[in-house]
């Protein structure tokens, strides 16, 4: 397979502190990519890196909610059912959130342990991570009401503009990579599909939050419906590359 420097772009995805071995939502054995990332990195011109950036209080913390767990899910239904009650640290409304379920996929979001937090040290980029080659980084995910698994749109299907952005720079096929694997880098690699682009899924340089129980199995399955390639890094010429 062979990478056109005016043509492809990589996407890192989340490769951040907070889901390394560790830190507030770890994903297991999500350090162990970072080389294989850093090795790729240099055969692309155009590469982008994402960061998760929740502001406190953010509507997919467990942690702004009256008796909620991290790990189980808040619903559209509960909501109108009067089962839903926010904590004082809740930097939105019920009113914000009825409007975000409303829009958000499966009318359902999954809480989360406080991560990525804007300002704090979780949501710094992995040190070792090469950042050299990045040419846009793009955070998401800060409005308070609204989550964003994918670098493309919102989970209230509000857009980022990355999608208009690469392809006016003539950018055609994107390749994802990062974390996690059942949620931002799939969500990403969807929903680059979706805006047209031809989308390659590096599954040697992901990693899986593995919550709730199949997700991993679920997020290849729905990459395979949707005709997305799943390649591996030693796909690429690694190694010829230019640096
Ligand atoms: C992610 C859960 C919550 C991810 C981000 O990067 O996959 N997962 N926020
Ligand atoms: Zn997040």
């Amino acid at each position: 397979m062979t990478i056109r420097h005016d043509r492809d772009a990589l996407i890192i995805v989340d490769q951040q502190l907070d889901f390394q071995p560790g830190g507030a939502l770890a994903v297991p054995e999500g350090d162990v990519i970072v080389e294989g990332i850093n090795r790729i990195a240099g055969l692309f011109t155009e590469v982008v890196l994402t960061q998760d950036h929740h502001p406190p209080g953010h509507v997919s913390f467990a942690s702004s909610y009256a008796h909620r767990a991290p790990f189980t899910a808040v619903t559209l239904d509960e909501l109108r059912g009067g089962g839903v009650e926010l904590s004082e640290s809740a930097a939105f409304s019920l009113d914000d959130l009825r409007a975000y379920l409303e829009e958000a996929r499966g009318n359902q979001q999954m809480l989360w342990p406080d991560h990525c937090v804007i300002g704090g040290d979780g949501e710094s980029l992995d040190p070792r991570l090469d950042v050299s080659r990045a040419t846009h980084i793009a955070r998401k995910g800060y409005r308070p009401h609204a989550d964003s698994y994918s670098a493309f749109r919102e989970n209230d299907g509000i857009t980022t503009g990355l999608a208009e952005c690469l392809m006016a720079k003539g950018i055609e096929r994107v390749f994802v990579v990062g974390l996690a694997g059942d949620y931002c880098v799939l969500y990403t690699a969807t929903d680059a599909a979706d805006s047209g682009l031809e989308v390659i899924y590096l599954e040697d340089l992901t990693r899986f939050v593995g919550s709730p129980a199949g997700s991993r199995e679920r997020a290849m399955e729905e990459l395979a419906e949707l005709g997305i390639t799943i390649g591996t890094s030693g796909d690429l010429p690694v190694g010829s590359g230019r640096r």
